[in-house]
């Protein structure tokens, strides 16, 4: 972004924004409005709530605080102000109708383009490259992550159809388990990434001692030997909390599976499949990621490793923005921007891999770490503190790499993402590392029966 000329970052701004409204109407045109206003799942809004909501923000941030204009809809903030409302409270509350909430959203969004023709985007502040536009461009795609959350909890027909991810590669059969990340120092966060959110920065040095992990995600055959080895039923698995949660909730096998005789079956958006053995698990909690990864003798890696193992470039000692380098996800690095509606299989993505071979760690699936959700030396809330600052401590994990559901402009190397440790819902699987002593002298190590 930070290269481009005014004319090309005002052109770039209104392709953000103008993909971000595309993939809301796919999410939201395909649904009759009984299904628009329904609450599938009490853990999100419904559909229409998130329609209104992006515009809303969108009307808030670039036509009232940008453009200084008056609210098209007097009165209505408060109704999509998350903070008001809870997401099981949403239904109940007068909403605007599906067709209003469309017409809405439109009518902001023309302003809008109007307003970007006239405003300068080499100021400071919100203006610096065009930032409140693109983190207006990133909030509606992460509100379209989250009513394809809503969609694969929506109950009834399939709506929504994608082509299938790739398969894996040849070499995927013959990959390294693990990837060892020398110790030493790296630069995690960024200073420079022009539409970094505020939990991003500031790019600080970061000691990490030498590590393993996975080169790819957990796949649902090797959760599958956790299952069949009984990795629910024993408490020496799980921390006294997950054990806890696990037994509280009854949970026996990840979201949205079921056994069938000897076979493992999911709901994927509407329609039952055979669970691919391949691909990367998903809908599993940070509790049963945590378990799998000390049945199989490992833990998860902490944000730093994580941030280490997709940006740190061992012969320039540059972080990178993205593992592949510098430039712009396309896509042949990664799977994002729901191009397809599921993990590509593991070892996918060979030219998305980081400089020392690790793959798919930006797309596929989130990945649960072992760190809880903190600010970096030196955070300043920006532009508003209920972005991240309200949500900083013990109670949220960090998730990083972002998952199939996510798009490009809302994806990169330095950017995390959080939820509470019981959730499931989100697109969200892992992998496992270790410290790195004592190394196999191959790289490999061996994989728990
Ligand atoms: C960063 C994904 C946790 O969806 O709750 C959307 C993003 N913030 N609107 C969320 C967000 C405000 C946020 N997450
Ligand atoms: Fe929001």
């Amino acid at each position: 972004v930070a290269a481009l000329t005014t004319e090309g970052l005002r052109a770039r701004v209104a392709a953000d924004l103008g993909a971000a409204r595309d993939r809301t109407a796919l999410l939201t045109d395909c649904v009759d409005d009984p299904d628009l206003t329904a609450q599938h799942s009490p853990l999100m809004s419904p559909l229409v709530w998130d329609l209104a909501h992006i515009g809303n923000q969108e009307e808030l941030w670039l036509l009232r605080t940008v453009g200084g204009h008056d609210p098209l809809l007097p009165g209505i903030d408060t109704l999509y102000d998350a903070f008001e409302h809870p997401r099981a409270e949403r239904p109940r509350l007068p909403l605007l109708a599906p067709a209003e909430a469309r017409a809405y959203a439109a009518r902001v969004r023309g302003r809008v383009l109007d307003l970007l023709d006239a405003t300068p985007l080499d100021g400071t502040g919100l203006l610096a490259d065009g930032f409140v536009f693109g983190m207006i461009a990133q909030h509606e795609q992460q509100h379209d992550e989250t009513m394809l959350i809503t969609h694969q909890l929506r109950a009834g027909a399939p709506v929504l159809r994608a082509a299938a991810p790739p398969s894996a590669p040849a070499d995927a059969a013959t990959l390294p388990a693990e990837v060892v990340v020398p110790g030493g120092p790296f630069t995690m966060g960024t200073s420079t990434e022009p539409w970094a959110l505020d939990n991003e920065r500031p790019a600080h040095r970061v000691h990490v001692p030498a590590f393993a992990i996975d080169t790819t995600p957990v796949t649902n055959a090797a959760y599958q030997r956790f299952i069949a080895d009984g990795g629910y039923h024993e408490p020496r698995w799980w921390s006294p909390a997950g054990w806890e949660h696990r037994c509280r909730a009854g949970l026996e096998a990840p979201l949205f599976w079921r056994r069938e005789g000897s076979t493992w079956t999911r709901r994927r958006f509407g329609v039952v499949e055979e669970v691919p053995p391949a691909q990367p698990v998903l809908h599993v909690c940070w509790y049963e990621a945590e378990a799998y990864a000390r049945w199989a003798g490992r833990r998860l890696p902490t944000e730093a490793e994580w941030e280490k193992a997709a940006r740190h470039d061992p012969v320039t000692g540059r972080s990178r923005r993205y593992p592949w380098g510098d430039a712009d996800p396309e896509p042949r690095h990664a799977n994002l921007g729901q191009r397809h509606l599921a993990p590509a299989e593991a070892g996918g993505y060979p030219e998305g891999a980081s400089p020392l071979g690790v793959r798919q760690l930006i797309g596929d699936v989130w990945e649960w770490t072992a760190s809880h959700f903190l600010p970096y030396p030196g955070f300043r809330a920006w532009p508003y503190r209920e972005y991240s600052e309200v949500f900083f401590g013990p109670e949220h994990r960090v998730l990083r790499g972002g998952s199939f559901a996510v798009s490009p402009v809302a994806c990169r190397g330095t950017f995390r993402n959080w939820d509470y440790p019981v959730r499931r819902q989100i697109f969200a699987g892992f992998r496992t590392a270790r410290d790195a002593e004592p190394a196999l002298p191959d790289g490999r190590r061996d994989l728990p029966q």
